[in-house]
């Protein structure tokens, strides 16, 4: 079992890593032809036709928009295709979901969060107890650290989230000065195991890490309950990190010193989350366990697991203007810090990045539509990519080509 869950652990890592190193490389082309409306953000086009829309090559038939699997490895992809100005924000049933409730998860009702450590006076929180602290949160973003290009990008999704400040919790256990860090878990006992990933989520966070994102207890989701697969009845969302450390069927905050060791959820993730202490060499030296070689030994020393600024295309839609082909790539700004206004684009490695033509990227907490109007000279394979021309800003993602898609254009 331990050797299985290892075997396919590095399967994953290497395959993510292949992925960045060597772009997209496939030449099966897959994806899948939609008609979609061109939306508001169409309307320069409004002299043409819609033709059609040409699907991304060499990313397989990873199933989209409904859920695959149960437990630990049940999944939902999302199908981005289709995202317009009006669908930015995700209905609760097509939201991504990353681990099914688990199988084994006791009735929401009474549901305690035991909150110790090094705390002053320990004791089991009712999560009703919270609800009256509940209040709006916006819309936040939400990404896994492994949205990956076999799943066509799709684990990633934005919904309007009402909850409680998760220093609501804190300060009514008095906190002992020696506290540095809050571990968050959650429930995840399931009868199956799964070969992807190691049972178990947890995350230590530090107070100012806690304060600096605006970690909150999320209740509801648009409005609505969370439902049992997105972590009913309570769930952490941390803004601008990713998924993994949105610990789903909360039962646990234990506060914790500088010693707390990182856990094997930390360590699963930590190349996702661009660690340090995380490199080739780590596994080569064979370890009896996966967690125990990923990533520092310490919570401490891990860095934030931050969203960087990202941009990835969704669709390539084809026109018919004045009698010309037209193609408009459509696609989502996200992550990082700051807005910008200096996203470029190019459609193969060895063409010049040029100013994507039109988006107006106010926010970091959720999403942003862009689109750009291309027309290639000749038929043949391209590859699309993003950049930010901003100088200092992390954008480690898309330095490795990671969000890198391939089109097959026929006509031109
Ligand atoms: N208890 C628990 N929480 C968890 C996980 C898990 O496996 N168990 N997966 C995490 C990961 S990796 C992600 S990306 C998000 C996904 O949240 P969603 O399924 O609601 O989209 O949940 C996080 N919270
Ligand atoms: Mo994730």
């Amino acid at each position: 079992m331990r050797a299985t869950t290892r075997r396919s652990f590095l399967g994953h890592w290497l395959g993510a890593i292949a992925g960045w190193l060597l772009g997209v490389g496939a030449s099966r082309p897959g994806g899948r032809a939609v008609a979609v409306a061109g939306g508001s953000a169409a309307q320069s086009f409004s002299e043409g036709k819609l033709l059609g829309i040409v699907p991304f090559s060499g990313e397989g038939d990873y199933p989209l928009g409904t859920a695959i699997g149960s437990g630990l490895g049940g999944r939902l992809s999302l199908d981005l295709s289709g995202l317009t100005p009006d669908t930015l924000i995700t209905p609760n049933e097509k939201f991504f979901i990353r681990t099914r409730s688990p199988d084994q998860l006791p009735s929401a009702e009474n549901w305690k969060i035991a909150v110790r450590g090094l705390v002053e006076s320990p004791r089991e929180l009712a999560v009703e107890e919270l609800l009256p602290q509940a209040v709006s949160m916006g819309v936040h973003l939400v990404e896994c650290a492994g949205n990956t290009r076999g799943g066509h990008f799709g684990f990633i999704s934005a919904a309007h989230w009402t909850g409680a400040p998760i220093f609501e919790v804190l300060d009514r256990v008095n906190v002992l000065p020696q506290a540095k860090a809050v571990l968050v878990s959650g429930f995840d006992r399931h009868s199956q195991p799964d070969t992807g990933s190691v049972p178990g989520a947890s995350w230590v966070f530090t107070f100012e890490q806690l304060q600096s994102t605006g970690a909150f207890l999320a209740t509801e989701m648009n409005g609505a309950r969370i439902s049992r697969d997105h972590g009913y009845p309570i769930r952490l969302i941390v803004p601008g990190w990713y998924g993994c450390t949105c610990i789903k069927w909360v039962n646990q905050i234990v506060l914790v010193d500088d010693a707390a060791p990182a856990t094997d959820h930390m360590r699963e993730f930590a190349g996702r989350t661009f660690q340090d202490a995380y490199g080739p060499l780590d596994f080569l030296v064979a370890k009896p366990r996966i967690p125990e070689t990923f990533g520092p030994r310490l919570a401490k020393d891990f860095k934030p697991a931050t969203v960087d600024l990202a941009a990835l295309p969704v669709r390539v839609e084809r026109w018919l203007v004045n009698g010309r082909i037209i193609y408009r790539v459509v696609g989502i700004l996200w992550g990082g810090e700051k807005t910008t206004d200096r996203l470029v684009i190019r459609f193969n490695p060895d063409m010049a990045y040029v100013p994507v033509h039109s988006y107006h990227h106010e926010t970091n907490t959720t999403w942003t539509l862009w689109s750009h109007s291309w027309t290639p000279k000749r038929a043949g394979r391209y590859r699309i990519q993003l950049q930010a021309n901003e100088p200092g800003v992390l954008m480690r993602r898309l330095g490795l080509g990671y969000y890198a898609r391939d089109v097959d254009i026929k006509e031109v």
